[in-house]
């Protein structure tokens, strides 16, 4: 196949001092940096929707990038962007990527058809995994694009939706079971509701645990073996998401026996939408055990939609790998740039260089994280500011041999509370700088 990325070379580290733009300034994939290498610790994955389909269409205006691969027909369009998706993997050194069934292969007029779409890709996609040294991060079904899914997939309002979600996402899971996906995500973009004067939000939640038990026996029933992710998420394109954030999540899968199941997929923008940070859902998800892959982006808190920028912002991604590091880094889970350029960045070049800045910042956040933890200064406040519960009344409270008549009693002796100290949120901001800048 011919090089589709021609104007672009094979993107090396140059350090810092590089004035090259299509080079990595902190990205050292052979570094290592807290006892493994950058591309260990950072798992890069390219999200085939935004890279590879999204060509800039918005809802004032057409696409300005062009995502055609020179052809008009369906499957050959198919069959040339995943050549071109390994092009890119390869020039930027990423080894990992994520897809929607419908991103790989478009729907035909039939589900028959459409699956027999996707068992064509699905050859060629195993074929260029193999021969380019390529892993499958996690795979998903795309069941909000189409009109059957107005109401919702798995929490449709008509059964005959829900069949047709299950039917699609059965295929998904054997598709990336088959590919040898390290995850399986659900992403449910219209499982939530516009309005509760016309819904059952109690059918329609019981049903969403229904379908996803399904899934996990099924997918586990035919070999696979990667982790299950939710990805939460609050609104847009519902007005609410049942997948709110992390801890609405983890209310969900425990209600519903699915705990042990599931693990999240944190996406940095949907944190925002969220009106949490980034760290916080990260934080939420690892206190719970629950911490599995992210979806590394960034909002616009200007905008208030989910933009899918790429992430830039070191401070972010700084805390971000700080969480990531203390869950253990990543087993099954890896950052997928499910970012988009913007939609005046329409050239190539600009995916590339969108790259570049994401694995750049990521790689700088890792760093910066490692230098957090080694500095030592954070982590120390954060334990000393807790140690009244290591002796005395404190640690009969964590202990769980404290009464609450023990406690009164402790109370009325004490008169009042003389040991409050200094939170001194500003001195550790001041840490966070000089650890970040010297
Ligand atoms: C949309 C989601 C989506 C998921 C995969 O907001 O982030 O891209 O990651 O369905
Ligand atoms: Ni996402
Ligand atoms: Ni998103």
């Amino acid at each position: 196949m011919d090089e589709f990325f021609k104007n672009i070379p094979n993107i090396k580290y140059e350090g810092s001092k590089s004035d090259n733009p299509l080079s990595f300034k902190y990205y050292n994939p052979d570094e290592v940096i807290g006892g493994k290498t950058m591309k260990e610790q950072l798992k890069f994955a390219m999200s085939y929707w935004h890279t590879m389909c999204a060509n800039g269409v918005d809802m004032f205006g057409v696409g300005t990038a062009d995502k055609s691969y020179g052809t008009t027909d369906p499957m050959e369009q198919a069959e040339r962007k995943a050549y071109a998706a390994f092009e890119l993997m390869n020039k930027l050194g990423i080894e990992y990527y994520c897809f929607h069934d419908r991103d790989i292969a478009p729907e035909a007029d039939t589900l028959r058809e459409t699956n027999a779409r996707l068992d064509k890709i699905q050859v060629l996609l195993d074929k260029l995994m193999k021969e380019n040294n390529k892993k499958l991060l996690w795979g998903t079904a795309n069941c909000f694009g189409n009109p059957r899914y107005m109401h919702g997939a798995g929490t449709a309002p008509n059964a005959d939706v829900f069949a047709f979600a299950a039917a699609q996402i059965k295929k998904a899971l054997e598709i990336t079971t088959a590919l040898g996906g390290d995850g399986y995500v659900f992403w449910g973009g219209r499982e939530g509701y516009e309005t509760l004067l016309n819904t059952n939000m109690k059918l329609e939640q019981d049903n969403m645990a229904r379908l996803m038990r399904m899934a996990v026996d099924y997918g586990r029933s035919i070999g696979f073996k990667g982790a299950f992710y939710i990805e939460p998420k609050p609104k847009e394109p519902t007005k609410h998401q049942y997948d709110f954030d992390s801890a609405t999540v983890l209310a969900f899968l425990r209600k519903y026996g699915l705990d042990k199941d599931f693990k999240l997929n944190i996406e940095a923008n949907h944190a925002t939408l969220a009106a949490h940070t980034f760290q916080h859902e990260l934080r939420v998800a690892r206190d719970n055990d629950a911490f599995g892959s992210i979806d590394a982006n960034q909002g616009d808190v200007l905008l208030g939609w989910d933009t899918d920028q790429f992430p830039t912002n070191a401070y972010d991604t700084a805390l971000c790998m700080y969480e990531v590091i203390k869950a253990g880094g990543f087993t099954t889970g890896g950052l997928n740039f499910d970012a988009k350029v913007r939609r005046g960045s329409f050239t190539q070049e600009d995916t590339f260089l969108a790259y570049i800045a994401g694995m750049d910042t990521f790689a700088l956040g890792l760093k910066i994280a490692d230098k957090m933890i080694a500095d030592g200064r954070i982590d120390k406040f954060v334990d000393d500011r807790y140690a009244s519960y290591k002796e005395g009344i404190g640690k009969k409270i964590v202990d769980g041999t404290a009464t609450i008549q023990e406690l009164e009693a402790y109370a009325l002796e004490m008169g009042d509370v003389k040991s409050n100290i200094s939170g001194k949120q500003e001195y550790l901001e001041s840490v966070m700088n000089s650890i970040m800048f010297g």
